[in-house]
């Protein structure tokens, strides 16, 4: 914990047998300038992710297996609850976030309390023209409806300072699905703590299959983007 650069990077996965390992790799070879951690928290993948990744015996991995209430968002705060650094960076395990970007990062959290990727910033973008433009969208409404200036509050890619989270509400932040986000970047600006964007490069999911909830989760985003307006 004394040490400044202690980065624990949290990968929340369900089915990602095909790129977790990859993605490990990886992402350790991408921090090797620094003192660093990578924890896994599984939430009971059939397809048997967490034992592929107990089986590597990596000194430099946590792994966390959740058995009950699935959530994206808990097993985020649990990973993060978990984590020995003082730097905290959290993504996605399937490559859709490039780990290419997880080191300019870290390195602008000397000067930063937060670091968060945007697709929507000059040099940033998505493969799915339809998803670009429905994501975009709905970040102009969240920040309408919020009065706020992030750029992507969906995406969940970002670093951040570990104290700074520490004074968070976790219970007001990490439930449901990529909600969290949003929450969590509004809890950040109301903080006035410092934020810098990065333009991001969305990656091509490696292996396997993703959620095909678009339109669903849009709908439940919706309700909680207002949720939070009105109620904090
Ligand atoms: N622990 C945990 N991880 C999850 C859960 N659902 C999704 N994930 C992980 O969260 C990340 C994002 O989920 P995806 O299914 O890739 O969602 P997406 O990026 O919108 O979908 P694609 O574009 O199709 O990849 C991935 O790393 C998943 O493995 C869950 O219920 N629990
Ligand atoms: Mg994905």
């Amino acid at each position: 914990m004394s040490d400044p650069n202690y980065v624990s990077v949290v990968l929340p996965c369900y089915n990602e047998k095909g790129n977790i390992i990859p993605l490990i790799d990886a992402i350790h070879k991408e921090l090797n300038f620094c003192l660093h951690q990578i924890v896994v928290v599984d939430d009971n993948s059939p397809d048997g992710t967490y034992n592929l990744v107990c089986e590597k015996k990596y000194e430099f991995v946590k792994t966390i297996l959740r058995t009950t209430d699935p959530s994206l968002a808990k097993s985020i705060r649990k990973g993060i609850e978990e984590a020995d650094g003082n730097i905290i960076v959290v993504m996605d395990s399937d490559f859709n976030h490039q780990p290419y970007y997880i080191s300019q990062m870290v390195k602008n959290m000397e000067y930063y309390d937060c670091v968060s990727a945007s697709r929507f910033l000059y040099g940033g973008s998505m493969q799915s023209r339809f998803r670009h433009i429905a994501s975009w969208l709905f970040n102009v409404f969240v920040r309408v409806l919020t009065r706020q200036s992030i750029t992507d509050s969906l995406y969940g890619f970002f670093s951040i300072k570990k104290e700074v989270l520490q004074k968070l509400s976790y219970d007001k932040i990490f439930w449901g699905y990529g909600d969290y986000c949003i929450r969590l970047m509004y809890y950040l600006q109301k903080q006035n703590r410092t934020i810098l964007q990065i333009p991001v490069v969305n990656g091509e999911r490696l292996k396997g299959e993703g959620n095909s909830r678009f339109i669903k989760v849009f709908f439940q985003y919706t309700i909680e983007t207002f949720k939070l307006v009105l109620f904090g």
